[in-house]
């Protein structure tokens, strides 16, 4: 460190520390996702430009050597000497945590990035950073690595135009995989120019050497179009409103054949996979609209007793983009969710329009309301066969396998099914159970690997049909998520390679088989400890709960002298039902892992190598990977 060192680079240090110690308090972890946020946090820095009417064409290169950099052609990041930092603007904005909203307060802006921070984040988890700025007709340059700067920001030579350019590799010591995804990529930009129309994206992609451009000058009324293409749309066109005032809100609706319904909501161009207010209100407010509308009309045809919210969803495909102006208050490091609950005040504009446009147009709004009307019947309809199904449910239960040791509620939602690995520990935790609503499924060793065997070996392998009879779901042609026994799956094996082996086994089984029950986030991992360290004596003594060996390593390598006793859990057989319920199995004290599949495509081929008959492409995988390997259980 040299001399002129001060408080000030110290405190900045510290930040950029704090993201390098906790990613995932900032990008949501150090997987595939925290990954590409890097990305996303770059990119929508060159959005917020494009928002705000100074840039036009955006590029996204991903290189050869697995780095990506990201272009825009606005105004140039300022560059000169910033008041409080005495460092050129660049360099404080990439280098301070929570620095962006000073240069950047103007409230009636609206913004989808972390208003600096994301930059800041980038670069502290980027091995090598790079700043190009082009403005007042100079180039200037940049370079940074792991949050700090190589040297100042030069003048690297002429330019023309103006624009910002940030080029980084993600660290090897904080990612494990860095290899981006094209298809996640590509899928985000195209998103991007659906949503600001008349914005140009380009993807370069170096491997390949491959070029892509995206720009819809029809915004989110050809993002819809996409969209249905792939379903079957009812014979009555999209509506469409947009209202630019206060908010700018933009909003596509069409109905399908299909019985499902998919609602794409954007707030500031961010995708809030998890909806929120906005998403609230925009549901609120087609109900009422449709709902009146058919009121109004001539009333509900006999025998329908009322439209729902799901009656009026069922079979839509929405686009809900909304930009809010300032602080805008999201839920999760990833703005999943929106909270703001100045998003509600959307409700009335939408009812309003959507009635009007019924209104305006009675052939659309006939077909519209026949479909809504149709969902309803059925609704109905259903119900009332659920109901018979339930009546004859008793002699139903006879066919459930005889090693399930079912519980006492029916209320699917509020139950669960643990499968876990062998008798031994099917008996431990048949006594740590709360029998109300925990079942327990005992399967016996490696269960037959699916992704290699047929549908007669499947057929005739018992722990598969009793899994599948518990489930109660059927699989394939006769799957009906109707019947569906319990709320969550979950998955418990011994924390050792075996109890790995087992969970992936039952993962390819319900992957390929129950696909649907994981999209619904029904299938979880349980996560047993694998040690139990105590820790000092008499009334300082601790016990802690341990999922690895790095962990205990890590905890061991703390003590010094104290008294330490080690216990390693051989088996969940092996632990005492109050020791099992406590960490494992009561939802006030366990941790579950919900599986999620992230990317399909990606997980296929995942399962396909690593589960598949291909022992050479296997062989490959994990000889590519052999150098990543950090807990080898042997
Ligand atoms: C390649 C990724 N692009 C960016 O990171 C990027 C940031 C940025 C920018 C401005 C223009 N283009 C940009 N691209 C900008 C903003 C303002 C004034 N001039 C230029 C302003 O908001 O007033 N900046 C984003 C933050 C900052 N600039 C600032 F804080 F440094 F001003």
């Amino acid at each position: 460190m040299s001399d002129s060192y001060t408080v000030k680079d110290i405190q900045v240090l510290k930040g950029l520390q704090a993201v390098r110690k906790r990613p995932g308090m900032y990008i949501g972890g150090t997987g595939k996702d925290g990954l590409h946020q890097l990305v996303w946090e770059i990119l929508d820095n060159s959005v917020d430009e494009a928002l705000n009417g100074h840039s036009k064409h955006i590029t996204v290169v991903m290189l050869a050597d697995g780095s990506v950099s990201v272009e825009d052609d606005g105004r140039g990041m300022p560059v000169e000497k910033h008041p409080t930092t005495g460092k050129n603007t660049v360099e404080t904005i990439f280098c301070n945590l929570h620095t962006g909203g000073k240069f950047d307060d103007d409230a009636y802006k609206v913004a989808g990035g972390l208003h600096g921070v994301g930059a800041a984040v980038v670069n502290a988890l980027s091995e090598r950073l790079v700043v190009q700025v082009k403005r007042g007709g100079n180039l200037y340059e940049q370079t940074f690595s792991r949050g700090k700067a190589k040297g100042g920001l030069a003048v690297k030579g002429k330019a023309v135009g103006t624009g910002t350019k940030v080029l980084f590799l993600p660290d090897s010591q904080v990612f494990e995989d860095r290899a981006f995804s094209k298809i996640r990529i590509r899928e985000r930009l195209e998103t991007k120019a659906f949503l600001i129309a008349g914005l140009k994206i380009t993807l370069r992609d170096e491997f390949e050497g491959t070029e892509e451009v995206f720009c819809y000058p029809g915004g989110i009324k050809d993002f819809l179009a996409k969209l249905i293409a792939v379903a079957r749309p009812i014979d009555a066109q999209p509506f469409h409103f947009r209202y630019d005032n206060d908010v700018r809100l933009e909003v596509a609706i069409a109905w399908t054949e299909e019985t499902t319904s998919r609602i794409s909501s954007f707030v500031n161009s961010i995708p809030t996979t998890a909806g929120g207010t906005h998403e609230a209100a925009f549901k609120n407010a087609i109900t009422k609209a449709v709902r009146t509308y058919l009121e109004k009309r001539n009333g509900l045809p006999k025998g329908i007793r009322g439209i729902s919210g799901d009656d009026v969803r069922e079979g839509m495909v929405a686009i809900v983009s909304l930009f809010l102006h300032g602080d805008v208050e999201f839920q999760g490091q990833t703005k999943e969710r929106l909270n703001s609950s100045k998003a509600m005040q959307i409700e009335p504009l939408i009812r309003n329009a959507l009635e009007t446009w019924l209104h305006q147009n009675p052939g659309q709004a006939a077909v519209i309301a026949g479909r809504v009307l149709l969902a309803a019947q059925a609704r109905q309809a259903s119900r009332a066969a659920r109901d018979e199904v339930a009546r004859k449910a008793a002699p139903r239960r006879l066919t459930l396998p005889g090693k399930l040791a079912d519980c006492s509620s029916t209320l699917r939602d509020q139950t669960e099914l643990f499968i876990v690995e062998g008798d031994s520990a099917g008996g431990s935790s048949k006594q740590a159970r709360d029998r109300k609503f925990q079942a327990i499924l005992p399967v016996r060793g490696k269960i037959l690997n699916v992704e290699q065997a047929s549908d007669e070996k499947l057929k005739a392998n018992k722990e598969i049909q009793s899994i599948i009879q518990s489930v109660g779901t059927g699989v394939g042609n006769a799957f009906s998520y109707d019947r569906l026994r319990y709320g969550k799956i979950i998955i418990n094996t011994d924390a050792d390679v075996d109890g790995h082996h087992i969970a992936t086994l039952l993962l390819t089984f319900f992957y390929r088989y129950l696909p649907e029950l994981i999209r619904k986030g029904h299938v979880y991992l349980a996560m047993p400890p694998l040690y139990r360290i105590r820790v000092g004596s008499g009334k300082k003594a601790q016990t802690l709960y341990v999922f690895s060996d790095r962990e205990k390593d890590a905890i061991l390598s703390k003590q010094n002298g104290k008294s330490v006793e080690v216990q390693r859990f051989k088996g969940l057989g092996e632990m005492d039902a109050p020791t099992l319920k406590s960490t494992t199995m009561d939802p006030g004290t366990r941790t579950l892992l919900q599986v999620q599949v992230a990317d399909e495509e990606e997980t296929n081929g995942i399962f396909e190598t690593l589960m598949g008959k291909d022992v050479k492409r296997r062989f490959l995988f994990i000889k590519e990977r052999a150098k990543e390997v950090r807990d080898l259980d042997i």
